[in-house]
């Protein structure tokens, strides 16, 4: 199917014409006097849904024929952004499309301009749940994403007088072309209510949850088209629904007004995504998310499954649960409770069942992030899962008291149950215990959740349990579509396109690497993409930018960890470097864009304060006729995946300069480099593993270790280490008022001086200052520069999110590919 047209027949321009037009005319009432971009997008992407549902109904059909092991990817995120262009290119009609549309006098790029990201997701774990399941449909894994369907995604960013200010995404007001309304599929979820224990005639004990109030959660579908492959998954999205009865137990007792109110309030539950990113913040709301899409994504799995009648004991063997970070935990009590309150399993047999089903990937190792809930509020809102937490929780102690008979603090270090006012629950040990294997994301990362915060677990199963699966990206959206030129010019040199479903091709770009023609054209393909990057940019800001620059990004959130502090103090330092300069001295310099972009959480103060910090440093260099081009600084707003898709294939160097151990792994630092961007960064996450393939040459490294920061970091408290002196410099001329007023500075400025500099700035800023002249220095090296970027694309190959599927498959969830025929 997917190759349908790849030679084009008029009869099939034909029909595509056809097709879109009678979903502009039928579907949204359009005559010929009103078919604006808008609609005509509209027309073209209804007219690739049916295409994308043909698709979808034939795999799932095979699948049920088949009935394979399946994976259950359960993640609270999925950022998928744009999927028109993506579409196209999965179906390998991109072309043929083009042509029809361009008959009828409108622009594909146009169309494809007029679609609203779908932004359910906060950065990279959500964006990371989209690069997987377009890896899955592409290798034919009999896979299901499971989400939210928030009414409103990540919010938009708009800078008023340098501030970030938040404003309503209102994503699916123009209605939602990617997804299939499923009225059909709808679950009741209990909230709060009773526990009844129940002795039956033989004295066994049981346990019925009653009462309380009930929602229904609604699926939404998402299909996700393999690449040049029939394989179509599903990405079934919950959205709260009032339920059609109200508690009459409730109403009963006397409590009218709030079963009411419930009945109200249960649309809020999936309304919003809550915009925090690696910071945890304990609001009940959340907690219902949380429960909802796991109740409603276990009673589809289990529904599924019964349809086989298999033994309950084949459950594990037939699916494979895998939960992004700790947001979904709630996964392993409710599985629990299911198998012992409803279907009437041991305890025993059904936790062999549970342990052997789940798998977790922690995906940082921030204490502020890790997920503790507390238990009043577990409580009175799961009061069944409360108990079975605790039951899961003295079970397991008693095991890890047997192996170490008499180690109290051991037992306080490990419980699941942490002590204080009030009792926590600690998620990521009931999803250690719950699971059969835990991953992290990138090599450091995966030894540090061993080494420094889950030693005691490593300890107790001793290391079975844990391991590592480097992250990786989608070859298909972040080279191959948002880099066009590129892509073909790669296809040109390799003499065939097979690369985007196989990376490892990639290597062979290593052959070309001395050749003046390839390095020519690589070069101008990149300042094309600078040029497109440098319109982007006066579009937005106003401000006009050189492509001959060179373009240093970051874009990233906004959050401490990741210094974008540290960027525009060196930036600073730059500049207060040129003023003292003469014009002669200047013009020798490398003229230097540095391009920020990125959201913060709307109640991280300090972040926010560095936005403004960046938009009034921005001002001042931007608007000082001594610097001219020769320094230039953007802050882009409202970061999100279509821009990454710009911004992304224009750089010349990014920056991933994360304190050493604090940043998991990083995506984006991915995404450059395949695009032959060239990383300064630090020693930390992904960071270490692609300076390994492509070689050490070809990045920027700086900074401390991770093993060093403990050490440093007391020094820090004791205030032992001097702050550096060019640092100094840069902040008395923060303080001076250069760049505004610098109360507003103060307290950002203060996080160095009183604040014992936690991220290790002070420490790192020689030695980034030192990378960034290095950097400088080679760009003046055009052959060189060439070079280094043609073998960063080259070295690539390890991190397509295929590879990363791939060792999921084999190692974690034990599924195989299942491929669709094109026809039943
Ligand atoms: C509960 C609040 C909260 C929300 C989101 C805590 C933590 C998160 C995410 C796990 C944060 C996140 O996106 N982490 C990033 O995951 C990426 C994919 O593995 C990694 O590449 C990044 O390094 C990591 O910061």
């Amino acid at each position: 199917l997917w190759k349908e047209f790849e030679t084009p027949e008029p009869a099939e321009i034909a029909a595509i014409q056809k097709s879109f037009l009678r979903h502009v005319t039928k579907t949204f009432a359009r005559t010929a006097f009103n078919m604006d971009n808008f609609a005509s997008y509209q027309g073209t992407a209804y007219s690739l849904r049916d295409r994308l549902i043909d698709k979808w109904n034939i795999t799932q059909q095979h699948h049920t024929r088949e009935d394979p092991k399946r994976v259950y990817y359960l993640s609270l995120e999925f950022l998928l952004g744009r999927s028109l262009d993506s579409c196209l290119l999965s179906l390998g009609v991109k072309d043929i499309y083009k042509k029809a549309l361009d008959e009828l006098g409108f622009r594909l790029e146009d169309l494809i301009g007029e679609e609203v990201d779908a932004a359910l997701g906060n950065g990279g774990l959500g964006r990371l749940a989209a690069c997987y399941m377009d890896s899955l449909a592409t290798l034919d894994y009999p896979a299901w994403g499971y989400g939210i369907r928030y009414n409103y995604g990540i919010f938009k960013q708009l800078i008023v007088d340098g501030y970030q200010t938040e404003f309503p995404d209102y994503w699916l007001n123009f209605g939602n072309p990617w997804e299939i309304e499923r009225l059909d599929v709808s679950y009741e979820v209990r909230f709060r209510g009773y526990v009844n224990k129940v002795t039956e005639e033989d004295g066994t004990i049981s346990y019925v949850w009653e009462g309380g109030e009930k929602v229904v959660a609604v699926a939404y579908d998402v299909p996700i088209p393999g690449y040049g492959t029939m394989n179509t998954i599903n990405i079934r999205l919950w959205s709260a629904k009032p339920a059609r009865e109200f508690d009459f137990a409730m109403f009963n007792d006397g409590n009218y007004d709030k079963a009411v109110e419930e009945q109200k309030s249960a649309e809020n539950i999936t309304s919003v995504l809550y915009p925090n990113d690696n910071h945890m913040v304990g609001k009940i709301l959340r907690l219902k998310q949380q429960y909802l899409f796991v109740c409603a994504t276990l009673q589809d799995a289990i529904r599924r499954f019964k349809k086989t009648n298999r033994p309950w004991s084949d459950f594990p063997y037939q699916v494979s649960i895998q939960l992004n970070d700790t947001h979904p935990t709630l996964g392993i009590p409710e599985l629990q409770r299911i198998l012992i309150d409803e279907e009437g399993l041991s305890w025993d047999d059904a936790w062999d069942i549970v342990t052997k089903t789940f798998s977790f990937t922690n995906h940082t190792v921030l204490p502020e992030a890790l997920e503790r809930w507390a238990v009043p509020l577990v409580q009175d809102l799961l009061p069944r899962h409360m108990m079975i937490i605790f039951d899961i929780n003295l079970f397991f102690l008693q095991k890890v008291e047997k192996k170490f008979p008499g180690d109290r603090d051991r037992l306080r270090r490990m419980s699941i149950i942490e002590e204080g006012h009030p009792q926590n629950v600690r998620m990521a040990f009931l999803a250690i215990v719950g699971s059969h294997t835990v991953n992290g994301v990138a090599e450091l990362h995966s030894n540090l959740i061993k080494n420094v915060i889950f030693t005691d677990f490593v300890e107790y199963y001793e290391g079975n349990k844990f391991t590592n699966v480097t992250n990786g990206i989608t070859p298909r959206r972040w080279l191959h579509q948002c880099n066009p030129a590129l892509s073909d010019f790669i296809t040109q040199k390799l003499g065939s396109d097979s690369w985007v479903k196989d990376l490892e091709q990639l290597k062979k770009l290593k052959e070309f690497v001395d050749d003046p023609a390839v390095q020519k054209q690589w070069m101008a393909i990149k300042r094309q993409n600078k040029v497109r990057l440098a319109d982007y940019i006066h579009s937005i800001t106003s401000i006009q930018v050189s492509p001959d620059s060179l373009f240093d990004i970051q874009v990233k959130r906004i959050h401490e960890y990741k210094r974008q502090f540290m960027n525009i103090l060196g930036v600073i330092h730059r500049y207060l470097r040129l003023k003292k300069m003469t014009p002669e001295q200047k013009a020798k310099e490398v003229p230097r864009l540095v391009v920020f972009a990125g959201k913060s959480a709307p109640g991280y103060f300090i972040a926010k304060l560095v936005i403004k910090l960046i938009n009034s440093v921005g001002e001042v260099i931007n608007n000082d006729p001594e610097i001219g081009d020769v320094l230039k600084v953007v802050f882009i707003p409202n970061y999100n995946v279509s821009l990454a898709e710009i911004i992304i294939p224009a750089s010349d160097i990014s920056q991933h300069i994360s304190t050493a151990g604090t940043e998991a792994s990083g995506t984006s630092n991915m995404k450059f480099v395949l695009n032959g961007g060239i990383i300064l960064g630090t020693v930390d996450g992904a960071n270490i593993e692609i300076g390994e393939e492509i070689g050490e040459d070809n990045i920027f490294f700086f900074g401390v270790k991770a093993d060093e920061v403990e050490d440093i970091r007391h020094l820090n408290r004791y205030r032992k280490i001097e702050m550096d002196p060019d640092l100094r410099n840069v902040l008395d001329a923060i303080e001076k008022g250069t760049f505004g007023d610098p109360k507003i500075f103060e307290p950002l400025v203060a996080t160095l001086t009183v604040g014992g500099d936690y991220y290790l700035i002070s420490k790192d800023f020689a030695s980034y200052i030192e990378a960034q002249a290095d950097a400088d220095e080679a760009y003046k090296d055009k052959v060189g520069w060439a070079k280094k970027s043609i073998l960063c694309t080259a070295g690539m190959s390890k991190f397509s999110s295929d590879r990363s599927i791939n060792e999921y498959a084999e190692k974690i969830w034990k599924i195989k590919p299942c491929s669709v025929p094109a026809t039943l």
